[in-house]
């Protein structure tokens, strides 16, 4: 695929500094100020940023942080990419009728991530037409009886699927989930699926419940938080401050993580005069520099380390009475780690020395208390699921599930994720809450399991799947295997996006495609004169009210709940005894519904009124683990690692500074010391040498799959970086072209994106120095011979 650029091909304009070793602090208020003022007036800068994540305000639509209790919050209680991210939002720019009619969608197919978002809000809902190149207006009522008709037309519900992303609030996600269960299917994908599917899957099948159970107080009055996995000086910035807290009151910080990230090393808090002026807090204590996939083998040798510690010393390293009383599955566990944990393939598996898993141990071991904190390192590799049933594990040998200060610790991403996946945004959702849906609606959601977003890509490719409807994301360029991913939305009969700001997804049309322009978190809500509301959960299980106070975008824009309620209306007629009239004018009558449907939710409208709103139970932490024998589960998981054959490396694609998701907002990685330019790949020096490849020289990257097919990035820059030796790195969503569609992590189906073997090619005419592509080892320890188990895509 011709991919566009966002702005460089060939990494050509890309400077190169040291990477920081520290986070936050003053320039990051002033990139956050600069970047806003580019986008919007200086007073709608500072009407928004004032209302970020206050009790009055709206929630910030950047990642699922949670916010402190209500009277202890700032007065500025958001980080340098929440304010980026809500000022993306708030952007003066417009994309009119007659900005469509001045680009055909051949040619914004052509145009980059960025120039796409930068053109800004959407302002009227647009059809293409069979046959057209172009995007024009229409009404609303027509472009909803246009997706209507389709539907109706469909030989199957099961020939549409209806896809989320996670900034949708609770109230919308629940009306979509209801429409897509009354017209008769459960295909309901959603970025859940790319994103922390892994955690669910395992946290479900072991504790009982998908979800963490810690509160921020728990990660403050923690002895011992891990992080692995995860970039939070980047995606979860205000983490830094609960860390920091951690650390004042003496508890201790282990990063795992292949690159050296800035907001793992130092942190300068720039709501705290010492975080302006001073040095910062250093925030890990123990640095462990991973090789890609390595946690698996790192947490089965920790569990191997801690058995032995308490057959040393009997009664002191075990909490056997929480093991005996709240678990099951012991014995069959330690078993296997006794007998199968081999250090030579755990060295090799993690790139690390014995001794710095014992220093860990022993860190363990002067713990009272222990959270665990994961991202997408974690959930985005083929053996995602067992590395995070092995963490469990690991936390149960210590009895640190449900006592304060411990637990486990799923950092999501996206703002209301989590609550989406509540509301019933499920393609396999349980059997209670399809029972409560029909009990409260009087209509019988089909059992079967829909389609999850690879799924739903497999089958759109064999003509099953006809049309798509998007309430929010950007779905060509989140999921893998784009030039795939695009082929198969092409195939749809109709396309249609809930957006707010125009994406790649828009230009990749169905033979009717549609844009429905929606509002964004930081408007003005208003149904008929009357002030609306939705609500959200962040990643601690907060759920809580959002408004926003800025005028809409566009006189034309509806609310999401409006769209769907209407298009619900205008395709089932009454079908089902739903209000879906009433939803849209009144979104309390939404949380009602809820109120009685979903666990947890009682009092909904009243409860979540309350400032600050109110936390969703978790099982947990009453000590009642909902598994099937009652009991948290103990797992046996077998050892698994990536490694790349002689002349490949393993490569992850990740998020730089400044983009959100699948949108950069410029083409710099401030932490990173990379300037101008996001078409790079990150290779250890000692790889460069060993490939015969020279830093700064030009190459094709390219994959590589068991079933010989090959798929091309072209025309990235080599930088010479401080990642773990045989682990590279590119950015998201340029680098997507190259994830095979198949290679999908065990259980949970998403994406292997923080695994791929590549191989670099050197670009013809581009200067290199000696043999290239021959000689690097793979990232495995030197000389060893590539695993018998290993299952990883060998060309
Ligand atoms: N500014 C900003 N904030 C965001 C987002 C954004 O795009 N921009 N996205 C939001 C979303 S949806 C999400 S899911 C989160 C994502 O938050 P992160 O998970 O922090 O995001 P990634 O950039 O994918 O970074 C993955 C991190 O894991 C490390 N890693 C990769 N593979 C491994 C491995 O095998 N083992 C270990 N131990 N580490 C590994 C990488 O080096 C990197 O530091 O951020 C959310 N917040
Ligand atoms: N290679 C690779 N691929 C990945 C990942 C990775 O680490 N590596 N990470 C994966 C992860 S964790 C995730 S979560 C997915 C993210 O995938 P998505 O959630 O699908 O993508 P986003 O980029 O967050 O979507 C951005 C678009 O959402 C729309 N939008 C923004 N705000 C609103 C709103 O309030 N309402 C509505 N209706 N629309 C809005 C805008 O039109 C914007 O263009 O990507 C996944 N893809
Ligand atoms: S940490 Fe996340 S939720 Fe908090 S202000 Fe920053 S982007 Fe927004
Ligand atoms: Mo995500």
């Amino acid at each position: 695929m011709r991919e566009p650029s966002n702005g460089d091909p060939g990494g050509e304009q890309a400077k190169v500094t040291p990477p920081k070793t520290w986070a936050a602090g003053v320039p990051a208020v002033a990139h956050a100020v600069r970047y806003s003022l580019a986008e919007t007036s200086a007073r709608r800068t500072a009407l928004n940023l004032l209302d970020i994540n206050q009790t009055k305000g709206f929630d910030c639509p950047g990642c699922a942080w949670p916010d402190p209790a209500p009277g202890e919050r700032h007065r500025n209680e958001y980080c340098e990419n929440g304010a980026k991210h809500a000022n993306d939002d708030a952007t003066t720019r417009r994309v009119t009728p007659e900005f469509f009619r001045r680009h055909p969608v051949s040619e914004l197919a052509r145009s980059s991530d960025r120039w796409l978002n930068q053109q800004g809000r959407l302002t009227q809902p647009m059809v293409k037409r069979p046959g057209s190149d172009h995007y024009e207006p229409i009404s609303w009522h027509d472009a909803l009886g246009l997706i209507a008709d389709e539907l109706r037309a469909m030989d199957s519900p099961d020939e549409a699927v209806f896809y989320t992303s996670g900034r949708a609030g609770n109230e919308s996600a629940f009306v979509l989930q209801l429409f897509a269960r009354a017209l008769g299917t459960n295909n309901l994908p959603d970025c859940s699926n790319l994103c922390h599917e892994s955690s669910g899957a395992a946290l479900y099948e072991t504790l009982g419940t998908g979800k963490g159970n810690v509160s921020l107080l728990d990660i403050h009055h923690a002895d011992l938080v891990l992080t692995l996995g995860q970039n939070p000086g980047s995606n979860h910035p205000r983490m830094l401050s609960a860390l920091e807290e951690t650390k004042r009151r003496g508890g201790r910080i282990v990063a795992v993580n292949p690159l050296p990230e800035a907001g793992l090393m130092r942190f300068k808090n720039p709501q705290k005069p010492r975080g302006i002026v001073g040095r910062g807090t250093n925030i890990a204590d123990q640095f462990l520099q991973i090789r890609l996939g390595g946690d698996l083998a790192l947490f089965q040798a920790l569990n191997l380390l801690l058995l032995e510690a308490e057959e040393a010393a009997p009664g002191t390293v075990l909490d056997r009475e929480f093991i005996d009383r709240c678990t099951s599955g012991f014995e069959e566990f330690a078993h296997h780690i006794r007998t199968t944990v081999s250090w030579p393939d755990v060295l090799a598996a993690t790139g690390l020395t014995r001794e710095q898993i014992e220093e860990l141990r022993d860190r363990v071991l002067a713990s009272e208390r222990i959270i665990v904190c994961w991202a997408m390192g974690l959930t985005q590799h083929r053996h995602a699921v067992p590395t995070i049933r092995e963490l469990v594990n690991f936390q149960l040998l210590r009895g640190n599930i449900g006592r304060p200060g411990s637990g486990v610790c799923p950092v999501r991403g996206h703002s209301n994720v989590q609550g989406d996946r509540t509301m019933g945004i499920w393609e396999r959702m349980p059997q209670s809450f399809l029972d409560s849906l029909e009990r409260e609606f009087s209509f019988t959601p089909p059992a079967r399991h829909g389609l999850d977003t690879v799924n739903s890509i497999r089958a759109m490719l064999d003509d099953r799947v006809k049309v798509f409807l998007g309430l929010a994301g950007n779905f060509v360029r989140a999921t893998p295997d784009s030039d795939l991913t695009e082929k198969a939305l092409r195939r749809c009969r109709l396309t249609a996006h809930i957006s707010t700001k125009l994406n790649r997804s828009h230009t990749v049309c169905g033979d009717t495609a549609l844009i429905l322009p929606t509002l964004g978190r930081s408007e003005r809500d208003s149904r008929y004169g009357v002030e609306q509301f939705i609500t959200v959960e962040d990643s601690m299980s907060q759920v809580h009210a959002s408004s926003g106070r800025l005028e809409p975008a566009s006189q034309h824009l509806l609310s999401e709940v409006a769209i769907l309620s209407r298009l619900a209306r205008r395709t089932l007629a009454d079908r089902v005894p739903v209000p879906w009239e009433d939803f849209e004018a009144d979104y309390g009558t939404v949380r009602d519904r809820i109120a009685r449907v979903v666990p947890g939710f009682e009092n909904f409208n009243s409860r979540v009124r309350e400032p600050g709103g109110f936390t969703l139970p978790n099982p947990v932490n009453e000590g009642v683990f909902p598994t099937p024998t009652g009991k948290a589960l103990f797992t046996v998981n077998r050892f698994d690692a990536l490694s790349a054959p002689r002349g490949h490396l393993l490569l992850q694609t990740l998020r730089s500074h400044d983009q959100w998701n699948t949108v950069p907002y410029t083409t710099d990685d401030r932490y990173r010391g990379i300037h101008g330019s996001r078409r790079v790949v990150l290779v250890h020096p000692a790889d460069l040498r060993a490939l015969g490849l020279e830093d700064g020289s030009r190459v094709d990257v390219v994959s590589v799959w068991p079933d010989g097919t090959e798929r091309r990035a072209e025309d990235f820059r080599l930088v010479s970086y401080p990642t773990t030796a045989g682990c590279a790195a590119a950015y998201y969503p340029e680098a997507n072209v190259l994830v095979p569609l198949d290679s999908v992590a065990d259980t949970s189906n998403t994406p292997t994106y923080k695994g791929i073997v590549v191989r670099l090619e050197p670009r013809s005419g581009d200067r290199v120095s000696g043999r290239a592509g021959a000689g690097v080892t793979g990232g495995q320890s030197p000389g060893s011979p590539p695993r018998s188990e290993d299952r990883t895509r060998r060309p």
